[in-house]
């Protein structure tokens, strides 16, 4: 149930009082995963894409001490340009509430915004997961866990391509949750179509992704959540042999300047985005283009 910290703007309400699909959209990517000002006309382009495709965008964010279901284009704004926004997972949106701040979310805090406000349907651009190195500094991100509790379905091209993928896939089913490709037999690589591990099962039409999600309902019980693995279209990939390079020299980086917790994910995606040229900026944007045309097109079938 909607708990009294959630506004749910007045569309995203109506929306979900009439069940006409909605689609939650995360605010981190915007404010911590992409570099300004290009990242406020991706924001405004993404809920685009979600309007095109016959649903109701919902981007989620913390502002003032309030959890923001649905933003208008002033809080679109202020995620987009205000350097001081706070990256929130799931843990951090209490201490945020009650000292008033203000923060965009990530996956693990969204999922748990979306789930609670009724929302069931998810995209980002790829999931965090188990860092490489998690031997030393145990650093699995809390996307996993909150994917275990909360039962939504998020679309995504599998899990940032910085992090250990096997160890992530692995966790992913220790937990829990469902993972099926779409139109692949091959796990999405984020930046590269494909991360080279096989996926069980496979999907080719929103409609038999809605099968699933009805499935798993029928099934009662708790419900994990459903990874839709939807990657990047094979023109649109990294050339796989920058993408290895660069990525090689930007782990070692993060390493020599000691970076930890939760600025590893930004700084890696930001030395990508610098030593590829925008390369992987690109590849990054079409990737979350398509997650969120599907998520409106899966939101639709299921409604
Ligand atoms: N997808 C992207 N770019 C991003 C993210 C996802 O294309 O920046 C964000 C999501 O908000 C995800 C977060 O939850 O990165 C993972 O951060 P961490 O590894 O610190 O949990
Ligand atoms: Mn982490």
């Amino acid at each position: 149930m909607p708990n009294t910290a959630t506004d749910l703007s007045p569309e995203v309400r109506e929306a979900l009082a009439s069940g006409t699909p909605v689609v939650a959209l995360e605010s981190t990517i915007i404010a911590h995963g992409l570099p300004r000002p290009r990242n406020l006309h991706v924001a405004r382009e993404l809920e685009e894409r979600v309007r095109a495709a016959g649903a109701v965008p919902a981007t989620i964010a913390v502002l003032d001490g309030r959890v923001r279901v649905g933003l208008a284009d002033e809080g679109l704004e202020r995620v987009a340009r205000d350097p001081s926004m706070r990256k929130l997972g799931h843990r951090d949106l209490a201490p945020a509430l009650a000292s008033g701040a203000s923060g965009a979310t990530t996956v693990s805090a969204t999922a748990f915004v979306a789930a609670s406000a009724g929302i069931r349907v998810f995209a980002t651009g790829g999931l965090g997961g188990v860092h490489r190195g998690w031997a030393e500094t145990q650093d699995e991100s809390a996307d996993l866990r909150l994917l275990s509790e909360v039962g939504v379905t998020v679309v995504c091209a599998g899990v940032k391509s910085i992090l250990d993928v096997p160890a992530t896939l692995q966790r992913l089913e220790t937990l829990g949750v469902g993972v099926v490709g779409y139109r692949t037999d091959h796990f999405p690589g984020f930046y590269l179509a494909s991360s080279g591990e096989p996926v069980d099962w496979r999907t080719d039409t929103p409609e038999e992704v809605a099968a699933v999600m009805r499935a798993q309902d029928a099934l009662g019980g708790p419900r994990a959540s459903l990874v839709v693995a939807n990657p990047v279209a094979d023109e649109d990939q990294l050339d796989p042999g920058l993408h290895d390079r660069v990525l090689a020299r930007a782990l070692e980086a993060a390493d020599r300047e000691g970076v930890s917790g939760q600025a590893v994910t930004p700084f890696l995606l930001d030395r990508l985005t610098r030593w590829t040229e925008g390369a992987s900026l690109e590849a990054n944007l079409a990737a979350v283009r398509g997650n969120v045309t599907l998520a409106a097109r899966v939101a639709a079938a299921y409604a």
